[in-house]
């Protein structure tokens, strides 16, 4: 692996995974590919959706609404979620399996109640920033693989958001896992073409 190239980690957390309560269809298979992808890196972020019990992602803290129906928030559309990753819950831990160093960068996002946070970058409302762009930035990053949970939500999210921080960004397919609700996998599909994203095999990297 180069030096100017990091790996992504997405909310691989218990939460995602089959038995979590925001269950990600096969969640649990990305975890021996991102394991056998992490060593690859010299530079790994670990990402985490960390929100208060109050958040309004989650269909709980809205009258009259379920899981998977859609509303309009100030910053626009929202998919309504199971309650998930509720911070310091045992779901918002990362899943047991993953083989952490200890040495990753951890970002946490989603901690504004009132705004939805799928990427690591920024805010739904795309103006609070975090500072994983600059914190890579500061150590000549120039090309992020991404991975994890889900792929047509937080990855996708996060990717989109690279490309516009100005990083060559790619999405490595078999190590992610998606939730696909109302066509959202094959709309974040054409938007990383659209957007000059390429989804490669973890099996290509060296
Ligand atoms: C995610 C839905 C809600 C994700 C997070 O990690 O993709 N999806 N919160
Ligand atoms: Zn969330």
């Amino acid at each position: 692996m180069n030096k100017n190239q990091a790996l992504i980690v997405v909310d691989v957390q218990n939460d995602f995974l089959e038995t979590g309560s925001l269950p990600v269809p096969e969640g649990s298979k990305v975890i021996p590919v991102i394991n056998k992808a992490m060593p690859l890196f010299q530079t790994v972020v670990l990402t985490q959706d960390w929100h208060p019990a109050e958040h309004k992602s989650f269909a709980s803290n809205h009258e009259n609404k379920k899981p998977y129906d859609v509303t309009t928030m100030p910053y626009g559309q929202q998919v309504l979620w199971p309650a998930h990753c509720v911070q310091n819950s045992k779901g918002a831990e990362l899943a047991e399996t993953l083989a952490v160093k200890g040495t990753e960068f951890k970002v946490r996002k989603g901690t504004n109640s009132e705004v939805d946070s799928y990427s690591a970058f920024f805010e739904a409302d795309g103006k609070s920033k975090t500072i994983l762009a600059d914190w890579l930035r500061d150590r000549g990053i120039t090309e992020v693989f991404l991975c994890g949970l889900a792929t047509d939500f937080c990855v996708s999210w996060s990717a989109l958001d690279a490309v516009k921080e100005g990083f060559k960004t790619f999405v490595l397919e078999d190590a992610c896992r998606g939730i696909d609700v109302g066509g959202s996998l094959a709309a974040a599909k054409q938007q990383w073409k659209d957007k000059g994203i390429e989804t490669i095999s973890s099996n290509s990297l060296r």
